[in-house]
């Protein structure tokens, strides 16, 4: 029976939809699919042991703190420690620049009620994260894509771009989601200098930087950034908000993420979280920061690396070996995705069906695509299943492939 709230929703709600990944979850959580859909971290290396003990130790020394309502910006020595170890990135800052969040989506929401009205153009990459473009519909985004190649966002596509008038621009520099592309060092630059040229801030969104398999870490945009338009002193008034989480250094449950900021967009994006959830779980923030003492980070990274690394080759190796010549597809160097180009008469959506009946299942490239279009591409996730379940569900694709391409 229809309810007296049928008809009153808010205008926002006519361009919300339900993330296609998040309506993939449920589906894929069935046991005989093999899923490449959901970016989700590998399960078999979570960090159990070493999280009861930090929630031992929060509870045990720092009860009043970790079950009591905290401050907006977050447990301070938590934000202390993430100033400092952005450090090593080149990044100045001091915890008056660090918000935390309850995940990045939250921040990614955050900006959006801070920066977005009606009708303002935002500059993607084409494709993009789609958690960014579900918390911006919200908030009545235009978007204005940004072709990618090998390199990342093509620069001299931006400058076109920015011509047109844009609110800011959202790049993924590292192992992009959903792409697995990465803006080289040149591109990075480039990037910094039109979006400075052109008066437009940027906001960078970091969840895998550190998850690296193979090259030289290349600097955040943000050092870029600062360094361009020469910052001195130890104040960070980038024009650059930058974005990363514990989601894929710790786990995702525990929703803690972080955004930095020049002080003043920090303040403002404090007041608007306050209106959202006061602050983000004390309990959990000190959770993490009990688990990241005596450089657990760096050793647990080395573990993520080492997982991913092995299941990204068997993924490669497998798709070399079962996917038909007429397929394409990225060769990620981090991260946990990558992104598979089918001949152009294909379209990933309608095939999903037929990979679901295979039991294998992946997201179709078109929800990436701000204004529609990558019909025939789908993103592929090899950080949750095990080297030998991927083997197995690219059999299981690969043979849909061919069927398609070579049996019609
Ligand atoms: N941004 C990007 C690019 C992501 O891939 C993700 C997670 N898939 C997020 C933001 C959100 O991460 P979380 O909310 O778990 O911190
Ligand atoms: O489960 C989610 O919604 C987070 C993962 C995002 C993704 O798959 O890109």
């Amino acid at each position: 029976m229809e309810t007296l709230w049928e008809y009153r929703y808010a205008y926002r709600m006519k361009s919300m939809k339900s993330s296609v990944i998040r309506e993939l979850l449920k589906l894929t959580q069935k046991p005989e699919i093999i899923s490449f859909a959901g970016g989700l971290p590998a399960p078999k290396i979570f960090p159990v042991k070493e999280f009861q003990e930090a929630a031992y130790r929060a509870l045990e020394n720092n009860a009043e703190k970790a079950l009591q309502y905290g401050t907006t910006e977050g447990y301070l020595p938590l934000r202390e420690m993430i100033a400092e170890r952005s450090a090593r990135y080149g990044l100045k800052i001091n915890a008056s620049n660090v918000a935390i969040t309850s995940g990045s989506q939250q921040a990614l929401d955050l900006i959006g009620r801070l920066f977005i009205n009606r009708g303002d153009k935002i500059i993607v990459e084409n494709p993009t994260y789609l958690g960014a473009l579900q918390a911006w519909n919200a908030y009545g985004a235009d978007y204005i894509p940004v072709p990618m190649d090998k390199e990342g966002m093509i620069t001299s596509e931006l400058e076109k771009a920015l011509r047109k008038g844009a609110k800011f621009i959202y790049v993924l520099p590292n192992f992009q989601n959903p792409s697995g592309v990465t803006l080289s060092l040149q591109r990075r630059k480039e990037l910094v200098e039109l979006a400075d040229r052109y008066g437009t801030p940027i906001v960078e969104d970091d969840p895998y930087g550190q998850i690296r398999f193979e090259g030289e870490h290349l600097p955040p945009v943000s050092v870029i950034d600062s360094e361009y338009r020469e910052q001195e002193g130890s104040s960070y008034d980038s024009n650059v908000i930058y974005l990363s989480t514990f989601s894929k250094l710790l786990a995702p449950g525990i929703r803690i993420a972080w955004v930095i900021g020049a002080e003043g967009v920090i303040r403002k994006l404090v007041q608007a979280k306050q209106g959202a959830d006061l602050h983000t779980s004390s309990f959990n923030q000190i959770s993490v920061y009990e688990i990241s003492q005596n450089n657990f980070l760096d050793k647990h990274v080395e573990v993520i690396r080492a997982t991913y690394k092995v299941q990204r080759d068997a993924m490669l190796e497998a798709m070399d070996e079962f996917f038909p010549a007429e397929v394409k597809w990225t060769h990620p160097k981090g991260g946990m995705f990558l992104f598979v180009t089918l001949p152009k008469n294909l379209d990933a959506t309608e095939l999903f069906e037929k990979a679901i009946k295979k039991n294998v299942a992946y997201v179709p490239g078109v929800a990436f695509h701000a204004l529609g279009g990558g019909k025939n591409t789908m993103r592929l996730n090899f950080s949750y299943p095990d080297s030998d379940t991927i083997r197995e569900g690219i059999a299981r694709l690969g043979n849909m492939l061919k069927e398609e391409i070579y049996v019609k």
